[in-house]
């Protein structure tokens, strides 16, 4: 199995999901800030461009998402997905909740700072998206009242999921006043196979230390 990924990218959640499982995999670093995701090479293997992009024999699969739920499958007697009927409808209640109402408005505040050409950003979009996650952050806040993980009562891969979206949120400053997601997020990243923390592997970036070394954290 092989793994393309950069730094903080979503490629964490698969990252996450493979140390968990503890199987071995093969990385390959594609440097977003170098272009390279726009490279006819990478293009072949995502026409998307984007990370993270996981290749296991014959199957290319994209998709951050669709990739850990093919692990979970993959590794099923291992648990990271509910057997049960209405867990698991319970299960993908959240993990889409995770990717649609919380990620998104993330990635619109990411684009309008950081990531459209200057004259394209919105700083009117980075208000209202800063409002949406805040009003479904609630509702997470809610639903992880005195519960453990996202769903059922152990582990599964919408955690690793969620987790690296509450760590996105963090560095935005979205989690003040969501203790409850904010002592979930500790909790899971101080699992013995977590990956590093995103504000960790940016210094890192920032520090000017070598980028393609990010893939061997920790
Ligand atoms: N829905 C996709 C989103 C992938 C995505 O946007 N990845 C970012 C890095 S986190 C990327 O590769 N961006 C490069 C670009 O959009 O040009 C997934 O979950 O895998």
């Amino acid at each position: 199995m092989k793994l393309y990924e950069f730094g903080p990218s979503r490629a964490i959640r698969v990252r996450w999901t493979l140390q968990e499982l503890g199987v071995d995999f093969d990385t390959t670093i594609v440097n977003l800030m170098a272009g390279e995701h726009r490279s006819p090479e990478f293009l072949k293997i995502n026409p998307a461009g984007k990370l993270p992009a996981f290749i296991d024999g014959d199957l290319v699969l994209t998709e951050s998402v669709a990739i850990v739920l093919y692990l979970a499958e993959k590794y099923s007697e291992r648990g990271l997905i509910p057997e049960d009927l209405g867990e698991r409808a319970e299960f993908f209640r959240w993990l889409l909740f995770t990717t649609t109402e919380l990620e998104q408005p993330l990635w619109r505040i990411s684009r309008h700072m950081s990531i459209y050409p200057a004259d394209m950003r919105l700083p009117a979009d980075i208000a209202l998206a800063r409002g949406d996650f805040a009003a479904m952050g609630r509702v997470l806040e809610e639903h992880m009242s005195g519960r453990q993980f996202l769903a059922g009562n152990s582990v599964t891969v919408a955690d690793f999921v969620l987790a690296y979206t509450l760590d996105w949120a963090m560095m935005l400053n979205l989690l003040d006043g969501l203790p409850h997601l904010d002592q979930y997020l500790q909790r899971m990243y101080a699992r013995p196979r977590a990956p590093p923390r995103i504000k960790d592997i940016v210094a890192k970036i920032r520090g000017g230390r070598d980028i393609a070394r990010m893939a061997e954290i920790p």
